[in-house]
């Protein structure tokens, strides 16, 4: 493992455009499970399952219970950024790091103060009437008494979240996709890269070094020059 970390310190040193690609395993460490490791959400029991839970017909016809699985384990407020967000921002800072591309929908790089930050599935910080598209911040939604949270309106209020069956947006896939392909390094980690369209994105990857760093094996590990199966905090903890 140092050897790894050592090659991955020597490849971002080397390096003025560094490209991070990130999922769920990014927030595990600040306490926000993720949902396919053996303790993620997928793995915990349920009424309904949470592939269905967080899909768009789901939303429409069972706002309810859409509402009370989503405060209950959607509530990224609660929540704070731990040591690989704070390195990237870091990294960012120093010019190193041209764009961060996450899965996560939790703020969480923003929070500690990154810029350029492309949210593939939204952010449940975001939130929008759908009658008169009023906004509503992540406090509105998750403070919020009523079972279903509804606009001054009357209109019901949707998480900007993209759902099953519902697509990414245009402009964040065109700005994910020039960022990879420009990129010199990228790095992918904390992803399963089982959801697609955003893990075919890492396919636009001209540059030099495709590094992955997991705790478990993905099926895109052979194509990486480095692969590490570690644990991410003990990773960038390690990185200056
Ligand atoms: P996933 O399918 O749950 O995969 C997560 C991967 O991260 C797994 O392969 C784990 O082995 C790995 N992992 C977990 N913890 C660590 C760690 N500390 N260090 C290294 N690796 C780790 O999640 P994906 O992001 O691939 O799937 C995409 C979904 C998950 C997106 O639609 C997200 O919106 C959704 N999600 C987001 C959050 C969040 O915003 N924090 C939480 C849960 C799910």
């Amino acid at each position: 493992m140092e050897k790894e970390i050592e090659k991955l310190k020597k490849m971002i040193e080397e390096s003025n455009n560094i490209v991070f690609f990130g999922g769920a395993g990014v927030s595990t460490e600040s306490g926000i499970p993720d949902f396919r490791s053996k303790d993620g959400l997928y793995n915990q029991k349920y009424k309904y399952p949470p592939e269905e839970i967080l899909s768009h017909t789901f939303f429409m016809h069972n706002t309810k219970e859409f509402y009370k699985f989503y405060r209950e384990k959607m509530n990224s407020l609660k929540y704070e950024p731990n040591i690989t967000h704070i390195k990237l921002a870091e990294l960012e800072q120093k010019g190193k790091v041209k764009a961060i591309i996450t899965q996560n929908i939790d703020g969480l790089h923003q929070k500690v103060g990154s810029k350029n930050v492309f949210e593939l599935h939204g952010s449940v910080l975001r939130n929008y009437c759908m009658k008169c598209n009023k906004f509503y911040d992540g406090k509105f939604i998750f403070d919020n008494k009523d079972e279903i949270p509804t606009c001054e309106c009357g209109g019901i209020i949707k998480p900007d979240v993209v759902l099953y069956e519902e697509g990414l947006d245009d402009k964040t896939i065109r700005n994910s996709i020039e960022a990879i392909y420009n990129a010199d390094l990228l790095i992918v980690a904390g992803t399963s890269l089982t959801v697609y369209p955003a893990s075919g994105l890492i396919n636009y990857f001209r540059g030099r070094n495709l590094v992955l760093i997991n705790k478990d094996q993905t099926t895109f590990d052979n194509k990486a020059d480095l692969v590490i199966n570690q644990g991410l905090g003990k990773v960038f903890k390690e990185i200056v």
